[in-house]
């Protein structure tokens, strides 16, 4: 085992093999082209960097061998995560004539090498590697218990800093690393406590038993917080489900395996016309879905309608419920674990594996069976809201029906209010969805009328979180945008007909404008998600202020940056006079400056809508929308997280 420790002193310069060079090439090359492999370097890719670490402690404990992690946001932004798993091996590589420990850390993808037959993950931004932490690293250093010993390395910008030594002897196992992350590559230095906190909530959920401890030591006043989830799914549905009126007091789930995977379901129903479904592979959560959820909507529907028919419990017998009837309220998480799982789609979070629906598909349908049978209270109770659903879809259906032949859902006959733009290609088309007539009025003349098109929105729309379909179909805002959108609506939608690629809400920067804009994304998150996952969905940012310093104007978009502007145009002299005008709304602005703000794609700010995290989305539009006041107002004026700065 000394072979391990190198004899010569850490200051000098190790000595590079082919192997080594290879190694240098592909850390090199994730710091040339760092967004290939964590997505970006902005916010949500210094994130990534804590959350790989912390999967790779997950993957131990999934193993069975860690049930306490603990991450630690140090000051100067330093990240330490510990767990108490197995320890990254120190032994010779043979192929590598290294330590196992610095060739996990700086070999691409080295970390699986040795795991085989665990569930690890493949493709997408995850599971790519501790490697690729510590390329992203200014220093990284790891510490292992293992072996009965200690063992320390340091790496500086994914280089051997310093060999793998021997240190104290030990009884304990595990593995310590701490980093700064490389603040000339990434464009961020904060860390938010809310992000970390929720993924690891979210991954304590998923993993019951296991205790992960976040803490944040950047100010005197230090912050802690321990997930540790024994009930799992369970909890997590309750989680999910808090705020809202449950329709049976048990979560239902279900646990176990079905050729060779393992499969895990908590579903409890609220009284809410919403649908609220987690699914996860590997811990990853699809947002985009895929085979395990077709698996599972496929038995619920199924299973739910034969329990109706059996105990005739259909008030009318023709009836039948369809996939929404039986998702209305109801607030589920999926689990499934696959050694080799094939991620698609735009996000990589669609899962691709075809076997999957059916293993998932007959595990559920027994479970859910066996449930029913040995619950009838419940069942009757969860069969009744179905039918009211389907009630009010069949309501919903006529009067669309109605309005398709006076065809006012369809692009053939565009809603009067729309001043449309004159290209016909929707890649380059966009749609300003704009709180108010007036702000309207301006919007349409100051736009560029050939790619941009306006349509002003008059007052609230409806709030369709608390609304039945029949009722939304019938708001006339509610209407026109979606004629405007042109791809349909529910079971006619077709994104390939839509009419714009960029559907831009346009509302003041004031509470009442958030409002607006909160009614506008819950809608769309509602009923067109795919809009929102493809990235179609923007919000326009018009600025906060109009700063004059003699001759030269400047547009600011919040308090920040308004210091540092009149520093900055004021050279720092506080004698100079500033004249400084708060725009209260859109409407103040004539069209000229409406288009220099907020839509000259050349000097606009534009945030993506993103659905990054899906379990906060809904949370977030239950606590907007939903009953209780409180949280709603403390909620309303602070910023959106699921807003993801974007093309300035
Ligand atoms: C490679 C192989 C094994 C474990 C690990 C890496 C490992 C990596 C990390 C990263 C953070 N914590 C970690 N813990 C373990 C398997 C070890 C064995 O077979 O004994």
């Amino acid at each position: 085992m000394s072979e391990n420790t190198s004899k010569q002193p850490e200051q000098n310069k190790p000595t590079y093999t082919a192997s080594n060079i290879t190694v240098l090439k592909g850390l090199e090359a994730v710091r040339k082209r760092p967004a290939m492999y964590i997505g970006d370097v902005s916010r949500r890719g210094l994130h990534h960097l804590v959350y790989e670490i912390v999967d790779n402690s997950i993957d131990e404990a999934l193993a069975g061998y860690c049930d306490k992690i603990s991450v630690t946001i140090e000051k100067d932004n330093v990240i330490m995560v510990e767990d108490n798993g197995r320890g990254i091996p120190v032994d010779m590589q043979k192929d590598e004539k290294r330590p196992a420990v610095e060739v996990v850390m700086t070999v691409l993808h080295a970390g699986g090498k040795f795991d085989k037959g665990t569930y690890k993950v493949s493709g997408g931004l995850h599971g790519v590697g501790v490697s690729v932490v510590n390329a992203l690293a200014e220093w990284l250093e790891v510490d292992v218990s293992r072996d009965g010993f200690t063992w320390h390395q340091r790496f500086e910008q994914g280089r051997v800093a310093s060999q793998l030594k021997k240190g104290v002897k030990t009884k304990k196992t595990g593995t310590k690393i701490r980093y700064r992350a490389d603040f000339e590559i990434f464009k961020i230095q904060e860390y938010e406590w809310d992000i970390l906190a929720e993924r690891m909530r979210e991954s304590a959920f998923l993993n019951k038993g296991v205790s992960i401890t976040l803490r944040d030591e950047r100010t005197d006043e230090v912050q802690e917080e321990t997930f540790l989830y024994r009930g799992g799914l369970v909890e997590f549905v309750k989680y999910l489900n808090d705020g809202k009126q449950p329709l049976h007091d048990k979560v239902i789930a279900f646990e176990g395996e079905k050729e060779g995977v393992p499969i895990e379901l908590g579903l409890q129903y609220n009284s809410s016309y919403q649908d609220n479904i987690l699914t996860y592979v590997n811990s990853i959560n699809t947002i985009e879905g895929g085979s395990h959820l077709s698996g599972f909507r496929t038995a619920l529907t199924r299973t739910l309608n034969s329990y109706a028919a059996k105990n005739n419990l259909l008030k009318k017998s023709n009836v039948s419920l369809s996939g929404d009837d039986v998702r209305e309220g109801l607030t589920a998480v999926l689990s499934v674990k696959i050694a080799e799982p094939q991620f698609e789609g735009q996000t990589k979070t669609k899962l691709g594996n075809s076997e999957i629906k059916g293993v998932v598909d007959s595990f559920i349908s027994d479970g859910l069976n066996e449930f029913l049978e040995q619950n009838p209270s419940v069942g009757k109770r969860i069969v009744e809201k179905c039918f009211l659903s389907a009630q009010a879809r069949e309501a919903a259906r006529k009067a669309r029906e109605l309005t398709r032949r006076k065809s006012a859902l369809e692009s053939l006959n565009l809603p009067g209010k729309l001043s449309d733009c004159s290209a016909k290609d929707p890649a380059i088309c966009e749609l300003y969805l704009v709180e108010g007539d007036s702000a309207g009025g301006s919007a349409k003349q100051g736009r560029d009328r050939r790619y941009q098109a306006i349509l002003p929105l008059r007052g609230k729309i409806i709030n369709t979180e608390k609304a039945r379909i029949d009722k939304i179909l019938n708001n006339n805002e509610i209407r026109t945008i979606i004629t405007a959108l042109g791809a349909g609506f529910k079971e006619d939608f077709d994104i390939e007909k839509l009419r714009y690629h960029k559907i831009i809400i346009m509302t003041d920067a004031d509470v009442d404008g958030a409002h607006i804009r909160t009614l506008l994304l819950t809608f769309l998150y509602r009923y067109f998600p795919e809009l929102i996952i493809k990235g179609h969905v923007y919000i326009g940012m018009p600025p906060l202020y109009k700063i004059k310093v003699g001759k030269q104007e400047r547009y600011v978009y919040d308090e920040h940056e308004r210091a540092a502007a009149i520093k900055q145009l004021t050279n720092g002299n506080p004698d100079t006079k500033v004249n400084l005008q708060r725009y209260k709304g859109l409407g103040e602005m004539n069209p000229d400056q409406l288009w220099k703000t907020t839509m000259d794609p050349e000097t606009r700010t534009l945030m993506q809508v993103t659905l990054e995290d899906a379990a906060t989305v809904d949370k977030i539009f239950t606590i907007l929308m939903g009953d209780e006041v409180e949280p709603r107002r403390e909620f309303i004026t602070t910023h959106a997280r699921y807003v993801e700065n974007l093309d300035i």
